[in-house]
C-alpha cells in the first residue's frame, strides 16, 4: 500500500472561541462554557485564558468557579456551534472526498489524492486552516501524518492555531515516548490493565508480543501491537450519513422513580427521532444510556426488525430496556437515548412496522 497522507483538523477551544468571536467583550478573558456554576453542571470547554487557571473540559463548573471566580461563565449555544461545524465540513469537502468527522469540531481528511500544492500535505493543511479563518473567523490546528493515530496526536502539539507533521521515519520513535494514557482510544480501564502489565509508554508496549497482546486484549491487542510500531491501518471513513444520533440529560437531583425515568426517556426519544426525520433518516437500533449516582455508566440496546422513524410504539420497548438495568435499586443521574444503524427513509415501504427485540 502506498504511503497515505492524513490530516487531522481540530478547532481551538471551539465553543469558547465562538463565544469570544460573537461577544468582543469576552476576547482576551477567561471564558467557561458549560453548566451553571451553582448546579451540578460541568465545563464543556474553556478559553485558553481560562485554561491558565487549570480549568478544563468535564470539570464541575463549581470547581472552575473556585479556580477562577472572575471568569465569564456562559451556557452553550449549540445552534451556533452546529452552524460553524457545517461551514468547516463543507470546507473539508473542497479538499478531499475522504472526510471523516469525529465531532462538531474535528475531522480526518485523507488527502493522498489531493493534487493541490504539488501534493504537499503541509501546505494543504495551512490552506485549510486559512480557509476556516476566512469563512468563520475562528482558528483550527492540524496534525499531518501517514495514519490517523499519529495525525490526531500531531494536531495537539502546536495548539492553538498551529500544526505539526510526523514523518514516516519518526512515527515509531514518537509512539515510543508516549505515555499509554495519551493513546487515543485507550480508556481508563485499559490504561490500568496496561499499567498492571508494566506498560507505561509506547516503548513498553512494543516489548509485548502479538500473542501476549491478543491474549490480554482480544482483537484490540493486534491494533495495539501495530500502534507500538507506528502503524495504524484504519481508513478514513467518509460517511455521508452519520452513524448515530442521540440526546441525554443530566438531572439536577437524582431520579429514583421509574415512571419519571420512562417519561424522560420518551421525551429524549421524541427529540432524537424528530431530528432523524428532519434528515430523512430512520434507525434500526435504539439504545438507552444510564449514569447511576455513583457515575457508573451503562447502555442497553435493542435491534428492531425494521428501521423506524417515529416513537409511536417505542414506549413499551423503552420500558423493557429500563427493566434490564438496576434502576429499582440505584438512583440515576443521567439518562440518554440514541438511535443507530441509520439509513435513508425508504418512502416506498410502510411507515409503521412492528418491533422485535
Ligand atoms: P475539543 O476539541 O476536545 O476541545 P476544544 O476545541 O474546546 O479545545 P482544544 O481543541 O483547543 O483543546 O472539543 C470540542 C468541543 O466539544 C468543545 O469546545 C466543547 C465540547 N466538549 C464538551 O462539551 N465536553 C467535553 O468533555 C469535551 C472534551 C468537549
Ligand atoms: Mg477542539
Amino acid at each position: 500500500m502506498p504511503q497515505r497522507k492524513i490530516i487531522h483538523i481540530d478547532m481551538d477551544a471551539f465553543f469558547a472561541a465562538v463565544e469570544q468571536r460573537d461577544h468582543p467583550q469576552y476576547r482576551g478573558q477567561p471564558v467557561v462554557v458549560g453548566g451553571a456554576p451553582n448546579s451540578r453542571g460541568v465545563v464543556a470547554t474553556a478559553s485558553y485564558e481560562a485554561r491558565a487557571f487549570g480549568i478544563h473540559s468535564a470539570m464541575p463548573t463549581a470547581h472552575a468557579k473556585r479556580l477562577c471566580p472572575d471568569a465569564i461563565f456562559i451556557r452553550p449555544r449549540f445552534r451556533e456551534y452546529q452552524q460553524v461545524s457545517t461551514q468547516i465540513h463543507s470546507i473539508f469537502n473542497d479538499y478531499s472526498d475522504k472526510v471523516e468527522s469525529l465531532s462538531l469540531d474535528e475531522a480526518y481528511l485523507d488527502v493522498s489524492d489531493c493534487p493541490m500544492f504539488e501534493h504537499s500535505a503541509t501546505r494543504i493543511a495551512i490552506d485549510i486552516r486559512q480557509s476556516i479563518i476566512t469563512a468563520t473567523g475562528l482558528s483550527a490546528s492540524a496534525g499531518i501524518s501517514y495514519n490517523k493515530f499519529l495525525a490526531k496526536l500531531a494536531s495537539d502539539i502546536n495548539k492553538p492555531n498551529g500544526q505539526y507533521v510526523i514523518l514516516p521515519e519518526h512515527g515509531e520513535e514518537f509512539v515510543a515516548k508516549l505515555p499509554i494514557g495519551g493513546f487515543h482510544g485507550i480508556g481508563k480501564a485499559t490504561e490500568i490493565k496496561m499499567h498492571d502489565l508494566g506498560v507505561r509508554t509506547g516503548a513498553d508496549l512494543k516489548r509485548l508480543t502479538l500473542a501476549e497482546l491478543t491474549e490480554k486484549f482480544g482483537k484490540q491487542g493486534r491494533y495495539y501491537y501495530h500502534l507500538a510500531r507506528g502503524v495504524d491501518h484504519r481508513e478514513v471513513q467518509s460517511e455521508r450519513i452519520r452513524k448515530s444520533l442521540g440526546a441525554e440529560t443530566t438531572f439536577a437531583t437524582d431520579l429514583r422513580d421509574r415512571d419519571r425515568m420512562l417519561t424522560e426517556l420518551e421525551k429524549l426519544a421524541d427529540g432524537v427521532f424528530a431530528s432523524l426525520r428532519q434528515k430523512d433518516l430512520s434507525a434500526q437500533t435504539v439504545a438507552i444510556k444510564i449514569k447511576y449516582s455513583d457515575f457508573q455508566t451503562i447502555t442497553r440496546s435493542l435491534q428492531l426488525s425494521r428501521p423506524i422513524n417515529d416513537t409511536q410504539h417505542l414506549g413499551p420497548w423503552l420500558h423493557q430496556l429500563l427493566k434490564r438495568t438496576d434502576v429499582e435499586m440505584r438512583a440515576v443521574r443521567l439518562l440518554g437515548v440514541s438511535a443507530s444503524r441509520l439509513q435513508p427513509i425508504n418512502t416506498n415501504s410502510p411507515r409503521q412496522v412492528e418491533l422485535d427485540l
